[in-house]
């Protein structure tokens, strides 16, 4: 069966700070209402870039105390400084996850060479696995299927998630790499992902949308294409309902009006204003009550 996990969030207080109650409230709901398979801890919906060592530290030892082994975890430990992703990889498997990611590095326009540099020296010193990831739309970072190939050159290297909205790509990704991990990354086109033969699906959108994820996954695999694509055009309108209505933040309101404090976005994305509470209040109504 293919795998379905959330991206997690991170609540932060008002003042910015990471609430580490609201971040546990939101493993439990994927735990106990979602019955996700994992969670991919770090990520951007994490809004990790945001965040110091510290807080990211503080997030990943809160998330597998809370989990106790009930899921899956990845850890998201890339960015722009390569010693401190290296500090992370390190700690988060001394604290017993099995899994690391690691968003390609952006901003400076890297040449492939100091890429693959990046990715060797991440796992060098820790015995766990690693998922590139690759999300060309924010980072500006496009891997060709070479590129790919020479990455999983090192044996650690293991899979792939993939929010890109290249099919071409993905098919050949697939086709060229049959026993690595392949995970969609964009919720809304997971059905195309999943006929392209993906192991399974990571996303923000289904911290509320999971039911109806997996019942999607579980009707394609049926082979019922009809059922699937019913249930993914419903989760597109919810999705395009979030997206107009500030994606993150949203959340987050609609986590509140299901009883999860899951907190703040931190500054610079949005505080809540009025206009987006009663949109989130209107989206959590049509979609969960
Ligand atoms: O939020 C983004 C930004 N992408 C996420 C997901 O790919 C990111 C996706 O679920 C993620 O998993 C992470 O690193 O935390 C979208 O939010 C969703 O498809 C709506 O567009 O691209």
């Amino acid at each position: 069966m293919k795998k379905l996990y959330s991206a997690l969030m991170t609540a932060f207080n008002e003042d910015g700070t990471v609430n580490e109650k609201g971040v546990r409230a939101m493993v439990r709901y994927n735990i106990d209402v979602n019955h996700i398979d994992g969670l991919y801890v770090g990520g951007s919906t994490g809004e990790a870039f945001m965040l110091n060592q510290d807080e990211k530290k503080a997030i990943f030892k809160a998330v597998i105390d809370e989990a106790d082994g009930a899921i899956d975890l990845i850890a998201q430990v890339g960015g722009l400084n390569l010693i401190e992703s290296k500090e992370l990889a390190k700690y988060v498997t001394d604290l017993g996850y099995k899994t690391i990611s690691a968003v390609t590095p952006f901003y400076y326009n890297f040449s492939f060479e100091q890429i693959k540099h990046y990715y060797n020296e991440i796992v060098k010193d820790v015995d766990t696995q690693l998922i590139i990831y690759s999300i060309p739309a924010l980072t500006g970072v496009s891997l060709s299927i070479d590129q790919f190939a020479e990455l999983f050159e090192n044996p650690k290297v293991i899979g792939i998630k993939y929010t890109n909205a290249d099919f071409y790509l993905l098919e050949r990704c697939r086709q060229a790499f049959p026993d690595k991990l392949i995970l969609s990354g964009f919720d809304e086109m997971m059905l195309p992902a999943l006929a392209l033969n993906v192991d399974g699906a990571i996303g923000s959108t289904f911290n509320l949308n999971a039911k109806k994820a997996k019942e999607e996954i579980a009707a394609f695999e049926a082979g019922d294409l009809t059922k699937a694509l019913q249930l993914q055009k419903e989760s597109n309108d919810y999705i395009t309902d979030l997206l107009q209505n500030d994606l993150y933040p949203t959340i987050k309101l609609i986590f509140k009006e299901l009883g999860v404090d899951a907190g703040y976005c931190k500054a610079p994305m949005s505080k809540p204003n009025p206009e987006m509470i009663a949109g989130a209040k209107a989206i959590c109504e049509k979609y969960f009550k």
